[in-house]
């Protein structure tokens, strides 16, 4: 229990480092990269985000599979560990081979990486060697609610994800007005969707480092959104006015 608290404070701690980092100034890939034309010091799109997302489902499969015996009971934790995983295994191996985005930096998979070791580990160490439910966990308020939030927002994300891959032909890198789904009321609807997913889980399984991490979500993808909106804005006179950034009618 003490190894999960200082890990999940210092995820904490990260996320407060996230926001002052990059409130001001957005994170620098995709379309806030300076330099878009250096080839030097990136890596293809597909092959990024494979190498960066894979120790997030890895590291808590290992966990799973080196734990004996195997203790993934009862039901309610055994479910929270797949949903964990599958989230992760959609992000390592299928928007990887789809994404048309532009080459990564190789900076930031490092530390991207990093932090796919660090929060993989913290989640599954504790689902998998701490966590006690009981037996009728599934049927908790908690339960059933963070996982409605979890499923939402994971369709969300995915539905987004895919309206934002359709803007570009195969070989295309420019960018366009993102419309459809949500898109039609806020300029960082996968963010949102991840967001939703993150607090689902977080109620699901009511524990710290779920929380902490979807806290990080919400530092990291949430300052993406404005600055993902201000670029719209700024870049396109005909964007719609009545879009917020990141939560409908709202901000
Ligand atoms: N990866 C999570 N921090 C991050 C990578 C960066 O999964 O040092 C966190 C993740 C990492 C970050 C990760 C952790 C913190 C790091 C940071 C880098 C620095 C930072 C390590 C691990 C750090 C400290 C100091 C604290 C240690 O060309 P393109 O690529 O822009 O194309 C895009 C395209 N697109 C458009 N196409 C046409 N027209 C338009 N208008 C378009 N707009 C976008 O769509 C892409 O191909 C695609 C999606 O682009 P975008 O920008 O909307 O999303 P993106 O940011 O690339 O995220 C993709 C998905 C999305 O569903 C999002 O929800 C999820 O990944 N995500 C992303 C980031 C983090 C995260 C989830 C999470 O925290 N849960």
């Amino acid at each position: 229990p003490s190894l999960v608290l200082a890990l999940s404070s210092l995820l904490g701690a990260l996320a407060l480092l996230q926001l002052s980092l990059y409130l001001r100034v957005p994170s620098r890939y995709g379309k806030h990269e300076e330099r878009l034309c250096r080839p030097r010091g990136r890596l293809p799109a597909r092959c990024a985000w494979f190498l960066q997302e894979l120790p997030s489902f890895l590291v808590p499969a290992l966990l799973l599979a080196l734990r004996s015996p195997p203790r993934l009971e009862p039901l309610g934790c055994r479910l929270l560990c797949c949903l964990f995983c599958w989230h992760y295994f959609y992000r390592t191996f299928i928007y990887p081979f789809f994404t048309r985005g532009r080459p990564f930096p190789l900076q930031l998979l490092f530390f991207g990486t990093l932090f796919c070791i660090y929060n993989g580990f913290l989640q599954g160490y504790y689902l998998i060697y701490c966590a006690e439910y009981p037996n009728d966990w599934c049927t908790d308020i908690r339960f059933t609610s963070g996982l409605l939030l979890f499923l939402l927002g994971m369709g969300i994300n995915i539905h987004s994800d895919l309206l934002l891959r359709q803007l570009r032909k195969p070989g295309e890198v420019t960018y366009k007005i993102p419309q459809g789904g949500l898109f039609t009321y806020v300029s960082g609807a996968n963010y949102f969707g991840e967001i939703v997913e993150w607090f689902g889980f977080a109620i699901a399984t009511w524990s710290l480092p779920a929380f902490a991490f979807a806290f990080f979500t919400l530092c990291c993808i949430g300052p993406r959104a404005y600055h993902h909106h201000r670029y719209y804005l700024k870049t396109f006179t005909d964007y719609p006015k009545s879009r917020k950034a990141l939560i409908p009618f709202i901000f």
